[in-house]
């Protein structure tokens, strides 16, 4: 294949409807990687020969070592077609650029997923013939769903139903046809929660016209008094009421949104075998043999149609009376890709079948090397003739250009809602919402460039300065000197830490170019090793041409249009180079046109993670935060620390950059002054170890243990001690402040369990209150607002101070006050035994908890309510007449509470599901001095009411929640023995098990506690002989039903289990575990038989 310049590939750039942004997305080795190899050797940069092996895009060594794709990336590629525009007209030349981005299918960096998919306008998806669709491929589905990307379907694999399954052709058509069924259903799934919630919005839009309609109507009753009122209903009915709304509601065509071969969006293909096709192509081959028209076969290639071999006629299933015909897919095209199996890798000795070989190689009129021939070679052979037959490349590339649009015409279709859904959309300047949704390219329009993430490349791996084509002259090579000269002393003075970074590039640029030289041996043996990082923005340009050397604006996360000038300042930053991604390797470029995917430098330190650029910031758009990006929620940290101690400050920046150039990481420095990473799952984590080790930090660092979050809660269980006061009743509690000033009398109890799962998911909801909340009240008591601190958090709940655990939303849809406290009354209702307990209890609500967001309440039982109502929509009347000391007080206590919940009694793990009531608050002093004493009694009430509230909660069973991963996998049956036992050796559970029809293969669903779950994967790995890894999906807290405060209390307990049955408590034992970690205080015997030890002893 002859090599494709970047010459070319810069000239297509320009030609915005010559172009394709495309990414590949699919569950986890369905085959992404070794599909892209196919595209890549059409432009000469691998071998054909290795293609489908070599895996290109793989460039980091432990993804070929792993055979794990982690990191996506990008290449441009060159294509040409060659079209007629009528039948008998003479073919033109069509040439293409296709950037193309390949995304991991690993759960754990699922972030690479979405980050790609904001850059592209097509998708490629692919589903492995074998597994079908995973819990991965209905990810990408939504995700290319919810962009607004359209997708092509390739089922992948099709080989292993051939070889491994050794299907039948009918067999396989049959499981194709299921397979593509239930690839729609994922589908139309979404298009039905679509259109339900397209169905309320027109329900809504109804109903507040005829709300507004009787409105105007009474207006006009009022104001016209003896006008005939009969009919002044009747004009007004029509005139606001029916003329506006459609009367039913109307369907939405949904026919594009389904894969269905006869529409040429499903392509079947073998990666490894180097083949795919399309029906079309072969309507094109059986055209003439059949004397059929192309565009009629196209449609009847796929589908109960049949083919009557006599009078060439096609039949539909109602016609058949009887006979047995194979459908036309399975007669047709199946039937000829089994025979070239048949012919190379078939045979009685899996030698291929010489005769047969022949017949298909003269039918086909293809031509076999003559050194493959001998070679004899069963792989070879079947690689040559699918080479010659129906290459992948082809039917892919034909697929991505006829069917994916181009970036004007995507961006056409996509923009304006992206617009719409921006920050202060209606600020944004009208020319840059134009060019943005035209993609208008010409040098002059605004340029606005969304970066979706950074990527960090060694400067080695940088085309540095080197520019193609032609030599330097004498004048930009001394530039260039100085260049570099001030590059190499930047690094190193950014190495060996050195404040004043400018002083030494200051001075060393002046130095001439005969000197370098002498620079360069003075420090060259350190400047060799010492690799520097750069952080790249992987970028899609949106409007306007970039050129290097541009000064462009970087918007900060939470800009909005409407206030271009509020703080922080939006960065200006010069545009130092731009880059053609070419997978393993960077091109430079001066300038790109909308439409591409590009790589920006210039923007390290002004864009963490992601961000909009615009060349202008008064009405410039903010994309950053327009559409959630789903990530698998991450929940275990680990604390880092290097090995040798001095490597502290190398460990420090290395852990920054590793943040900035990875999404799904998070870094933070505990109080305890513990360094901790927060990463997606284990296998992200030995990554990103590996990166800081190896390119961030350069040091030796040590990962400590892994840290899991528990939730701490309580029950009503059958056996429990008695209560401490059974004056009191269980979990009420009276305590005296010390000074003996402040009586609280409270009361724990469990919250009923649909509460508590409508709480943990809804606690996005729950924050979003609390933010409006606050906001309502900023403004109540300033007469004034700041505007802009309207949109902010309040300050004590930051963004990444929900824990993960807590943001199990349900399909992000935002629940108002009204609708939250309905469904709360509901979850409050199901629970039938203790109704009158519950009654009332939401109106009477005065915090959520911890970080006031979490799933515990706060009840205000006073007999004059002196707390604040949480759910309640005027806040005017509230706290007005009311006793003011008892009532600050009372926030007392809500502050107790938080803490109480933030940190419960058996291991400072939150707690989850428990409901506090206040029930009294009493003085026993005068006014006066309660005045006097206020300072003092607020740390006395904070401390004794947590106190009481631990007290409380230790009076019910209570019970340590396991953090739980949900997992999927597939084993045959003949493993599923040694599946089984892993999960139950780590206390797994399985919930489902469903059997992979026609296989023999199960697919299993299980539930595994995040603390048992380290080398779970690679465990599952080697006792599978190499099944795919399972992904673990954090789902929520589950309890363990055991009390770790339970010891053996009645004879037979004792007899069995001991007098302590340390080793049976599984609960004490999670408990204890984390005490230790946190330093707690842990009731550990040393000596356990001291009787013995003395023995021994004498
Ligand atoms: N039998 C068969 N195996 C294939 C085919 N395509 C890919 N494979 C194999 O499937 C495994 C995974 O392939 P990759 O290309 O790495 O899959 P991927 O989707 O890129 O995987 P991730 O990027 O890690 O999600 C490799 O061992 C491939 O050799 C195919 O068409 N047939
Ligand atoms: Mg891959």
């Amino acid at each position: 294949m002859p090599v494709v310049g970047p010459e070319k590939l810069v000239k297509l750039q320009q030609q915005g409807d010559g172009i394709r942004n495309i990414c590949i997305l699919a569950h986890v080795d369905h085959g992404k990687t070794s599909l892209t190899d196919a595209l890549i050797a059409t432009n000469g940069i691998i071998s054909p020969k290795l293609a489908g092996k070599i895996r290109y895009l793989d460039s980091r060594a432990d993804e070929q070592l792993r055979g794990i794709t982690m990191e996506s990336s990008a290449i441009s590629l060159y294509f040409s077609l060659l079209r007629r525009s009528a039948p008998e007209a003479q073919p033109e030349q069509k040439e293409y650029l296709i950037n193309l981005i390949d995304s991991p299918g690993h759960i754990d960096f699922s972030s690479e997923v979405s980050t790609a998919s904001r850059l592209c306008d097509g998708a490629v998806v692919l589903v492995d013939a074998v597994e079908g669709v995973c819990s991965q491929t209905v990810t990408v589905l939504r995700q290319t769903w919810t962009e607004k990307l359209r997708p092509l379907l390739v089922i992948n694999k099709m080989d292993r139903l051939i070889t491994e399954w050794k299907l039948s052709p009918s067999e396989a058509y049959t499981h194709l046809s299921k397979l593509l069924e239930q690839v729609n259903a994922v589908m139309g799934s979404f298009a039905l929660g679509e259109r339900m919630e397209d169905d309320l919005r027109w329900r809504e839009r109804i109903d507040e016209r005829v709300s507004a309609a009787a409105k105007v109507k009474e207006d006009q009753d009022s104001a016209s008094e003896g006008k005939s009122r009969k009919t002044s209903v009747v004009q007004d009915d029509e005139g606001v009421v029916m003329s506006s709304a459609p009367a039913e509601y109307e369907e939405k065509d949904d026919e594009d949104i389904y894969f269905e071969p006869e529409r040429n969006n499903v392509i079947f293909s073998s990666a490894i075998d180097g083949w795919a096709f399309t029906p079309r192509q072969f309507a094109g081959l059986y055209e003439k043999k059949l004397g059929i028209k192309r565009h009629i076969l196209e449609k009847v290639l796929w589908g109960d149609y049949y083919l009557d071999q006599k009078t060439k006629r096609i039949l539909s299933s109602k016609h058949l009376k009887g006979r047995h015909l194979k459908p036309m897919f399975v007669q047709l095209v199946l039937e000829n890709i089994w025979a070239v199996y048949e012919a190379t890798t078939g045979g009685p000795n899996n030698k291929g079948d010489q005769g047969l070989l022949e017949k298909i190689t003269k039918s086909l009129n293809i031509n076999i090397p003559a050194h493959i021939m001998r070679s004899r070679d069963p792989k070879a052979l079947l690689s040559a003739v699918f080479g010659a037959w129906l290459p992948l490349s082809t039917a892919l590339l034909v697929s991505v250009v006829e069917h994916l649009p181009s970036p004007t015409t995507a961006q056409e279709s996509r923009m304006p809602a992206l617009l719409e859904q921006s920050p202060g959309s209606s600020h944004i300047d009208k020319k840059i919402s134009d060019a943005m949704v035209h993609s208008k390219q010409t040098i002059g329009e605004p340029v606005v460039a969304y970066v979706s993430k950074m990527v960090s490349i060694p400067e080695s791996e940088l085309p540095g300065n080197k520019r193609r084509g032609g030599t330097l002259t004498a004048e930009e090579a001394r530039e260039l000197g100085r260049k570099k000269r001030a590059e190499l002393a930047r690094a190193q003075a950014k190495a060996n830490g050195e404040a004043d970074v400018a002083s030494v590039t200051g001075a060393l640029s002046g130095a001439a170019i005969g000197e370098e030289a002498e620079v360069e041996s003075t420090n060259g043996a350190e400047a060799t090793n010492e690799d520097p990082e750069h952080l790249i923005g992987f970028a899609r340009l949106l409007s306007g041409t970039l050129t290097v050397g541009d000064e462009v604006y970087v918007l900060p996360p939470k800009f909005t249009p409407a206030r271009p000038h509020a703080n922080p300042q939006p960065k200006k930053v010069t545009i130092t180079a731009l880059y053609l991604l070419m997978g393993r390797s960077l091109e430079s470029l001066s300038s790109v046109p909308a439409g591409n995917v590009v790589g920006i430098a210039g923007l390290e330190g002004a864009i963490l993670k992601s961000g909009t650029i615009c060349s202008q910031l008064e009405g410039a758009p903010n994309l950053s935060s327009t559409t959630a990006i789903s990530t698998n929620a991450p929940i275990v940290r680990v604390a880092l620390e290097p090995a040798y101690p001095g490597d502290l400050d190398k460990m420090i920046r290395g852990l920054r950059l590793l943040e900035q150039a990875d999404p799904a990481v998070t870094y933070e420095q505990l109080e305890s002054g513990e360094h901790v990473i927060l990463t997606a799952g284990e296998l992200h984590l030995e990554r990103c170890l590996k990166d800081l080790r190896e390119r961030f930090a350069k040091c030796d660092i040590q990962a400590g243990e892994a840290i899991v979050p528990y939730r701490e809660g309580i029950v009503r269980a059958e056996e429990m001690n008695a209560p401490k006061d059974p004056a009191l009743g269980r979990g009420r509690v009276e305590v005296m402040t010390t000074s003996k000033l402040v009586t609280i009398r409270l009361r724990v109890r469990p919250l009923p369990e649909p509460v508590t799962e409508f709480l943990v998911k809804h606690t996005g909801a729950v924050k979003r209150l609390y933010s409006e909340r606050k906001a309502q009240e900023a403004e109540r008591s300033t007469a004034k607002v700041e505007d802009d601190t309207n949109g902010d958090q309040p300050e004590d709940i930051e963004e990444h101070d929900i824990e993960a655990g807590d943001t199990l939303e349900e399909g992000g849809q935002a629940l108002s006050m009204e609708e939250f406290k309905q469904r709360l009354k509901e979850a409050f209702e199901e629970e039938k035994g203790e109704k009158d307990d519950w009654k009332d209890v939401v109106d009477k609500i005065c915090s959520f908890g911890p970080r006031r967001v979490g799933p515990n309440i706060l009840v205000d039982a006073t007999h004059d309510a002196i707390c604040g109502r949480f759910l309640h929509d005027n806040l005017e009347n509230e706290a007005k007449d009311k006793d003011t000391h008892t009532s600050t007080l009372a926030d007392t206590v809500a502050q107790a509470f938080q803490l109480a919940t933030h940190q419960g009694p058996l291991c400072n793990e939150p707690t989850q599901g428990v409901a506090v009531f206040l029930e009294a608050l009493t003085l026993n002093t005068s006014e006066s001095e309660a005045n006097q004493n206020m300072g003092r009694l607020t740390g006395e009430i904070i401390r004794t009411s947590r106190e009481a509230i631990r007290a409380g909660f230790l009076d019910w069973s209570p019970r340590i929640l396991l953090a739980m991963y949900s997992c999927e996998i597939q084993a045959s049956s003949e493993v599923l023995g040694r599946v089984y036992s892993v999960i139950t050796r780590r206390r797994g559970r399985i919930v489902e098990e469903s059997l992979l029809e026609p296989s023999t293969n199960f697919t299993i669903l299980a539930l595994l506690p995040v603390a048992e779950s380290f080398g779970f994967s690679d465990e599952i790995r080697q006792r599978t002989s190499g099944f795919a890894a399972p992904q673990l999906v954090f789902a929520g807290f589950e309890a363990l039903d055991k009390d770790p405060f339970w010891v053996p209390r009645t004879e037979e307990e004792i007899e069995d289990l001991g007098e302590k049955a340390d080793k049976e408590n599984v609960a004490k034992r999670y408990v204890e575990a984390v005490r230790q970690r946190k330093g707690l205080f842990v009731r550990k015997k040393v000596v356990e038989n001291a009787e013995k030890q003395k023995t021994l002893k004498r």
